[in-house]
């Protein structure tokens, strides 16, 4: 089975997307998330200027073979525009395979482990009043575990919520005080625990905002609201400066979502630093390079925790759901809901229910792009937030 062709499809519906179809001579079509936020026409010319012309004629079984190819021969390795393009191609191939095989790709990757994917919805609000409402909401939806995300006081957004279309042009410029986020945050979770009891699971995001030191002072102060996790506490590029927030807290910790490859988290991971690991399929090489990393992670009892935010598109979400049924080492899969215009786009067959998600049995990963749709949509500059100090310095956002 060779491939046939390979296309770049570009939407924005709602928010930009970039997918790869693939097709093969005996007529499967594969697709592949490829979408980068802020950056995604980058991979949209990496893809189609670079790669496409290297896929043609090439064997579709081959996926270890043509990870390696796109990887190695580039020589120039890493980085999270070569990994989402090579994830892309990755994640057709494997829908390709499954479909070929007649399975759901989770069968491919050995089967089920679990019935249902344990899913973590947003909350967010200004202030408590809205934040306790917000996790009503999830509750409601089905949610059965919840990030907790709140305003600070004197600060005017709520902190790593982006417009997904700020349609400015230019990114938005947020302001951030951590002294005043590290007396508020505790305060939110004393609230939250005295409202919803010490049952419901919750999961609370920095996004990378604080020092070593002060990551481990606010681990101390959660401890008594026993999170599931606390995320991107800080920036991991230093992974040896996860050795001083474990020393201090028995706070769970998530990290990965910018990083791109297994290398990024090999000190993290071998000394136990960290507890889940919160790679997208999308960013991070594919399925072949997310299996390898989960299988490492095992080893050291550290726990998947697949990022999913709604900038990972429903194609690169389904992957992520078969990596999550079939792996021994699942930990919990974040679930953001896309709008009405992306499913008019990306037709899936993943399911939701009561807290659980499930990729559906159709063969492949069980996703589908509609050209049509898609070309309705065109796409639309738009920027994550720039985050400053109170000083102006440019801050992590
Ligand atoms: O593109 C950036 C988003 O994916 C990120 O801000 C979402 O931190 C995020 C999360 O945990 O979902
Ligand atoms: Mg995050």
């Amino acid at each position: 089975m060779r491939i046939a062709g390979a296309e770049v499809i570009v939407t924005c519906p709602g928010r930009n997307f970039v997918t790869l179809e693939i097709t093969t001579d005996d007529g499967l079509v594969g697709y592949g998330d490829a979408t980068l936020n802020g950056r995604e026409l980058a991979v949209a010319s990496y893809l189609r200027d670079h790669v496409v012309p290297l896929l043609i004629n090439r064997d579709a079984h081959k996926i270890e073979d043509t990870w390696q190819y796109l990887y190695r021969g580039a020589y120039w390795r890493r980085g999270p525009v070569t990994m989402a393009a090579i994830a892309a191609v990755d994640v057709a191939l494997w829908d390709i395979k499954a479909k070929a095989a007649g399975m759901p790709l989770y069968q491919l990757l050995g089967g089920a482990s679990r019935t249902g994917i344990m899913a973590y919805g947003h909350a967010s609000g200004r202030d408590l009043p809205e934040v306790l409402d917000s996790i009503r909401a999830r509750r409601e939806e089905g949610f059965r575990s919840i990030r907790v995300q709140s305003g600070v006081p004197g600060l005017d957004t709520i902190y790593g919520i982006g417009n997904p279309l700020d349609r400015t042009g230019l990114p938005n410029e947020e302001v951030w005080d951590t002294r005043a986020y590290l007396r508020h945050v505790p305060t939110v979770f004393e609230a939250v625990r005295n409202e919803f009891g010490p049952e419901l699971p919750l999961l609370h995001d920095v996004h990378h905002r604080l020092t070593p030191i002060q990551a481990a002072k606010l681990g101390k102060a959660l401890e008594p609201y026993d999170l599931f996790w606390m995320e991107d506490c800080t920036p991991a590029e230093n992974q040896e400066g996860l050795r001083l927030v474990r020393q201090h807290t028995t706070t769970p910790l998530a990290i990965g979502e910018v990083f791109n490859t297994a290398f990024d988290y090999q000190t993290l991971i071998r000394e136990q630093l960290i507890d889940y690991v919160r790679s997208a399929v999308t960013h991070t090489g594919g399925v072949t390079a997310m299996r390898k990393l989960f299988d490492h992670a095992a080893l050291y009892q550290v726990k998947s925790g697949i990022h999913g935010p709604t900038d990972i598109s429903p194609v690169g979400m389904a992957a992520g759901l078969h990596l999550d049924l079939a792996i021994h080492n699942f930990g919990i899969q974040e679930f953001a809901p896309h709008s009405a215009e992306t499913y008019e786009v990306f037709r899936r067959s993943y399911t939701f229910d009561d807290g659980y998600l499930h990729p559906g049995e159709t063969p492949g990963i069980g996703v589908t792009v509609d050209k049509d749709a898609a070309a309705k949509f065109d796409y639309e500059p738009a920027y994550l937030p720039v985050n400053r100090l109170r000083d102006g310095t440019v801050h992590d956002w």
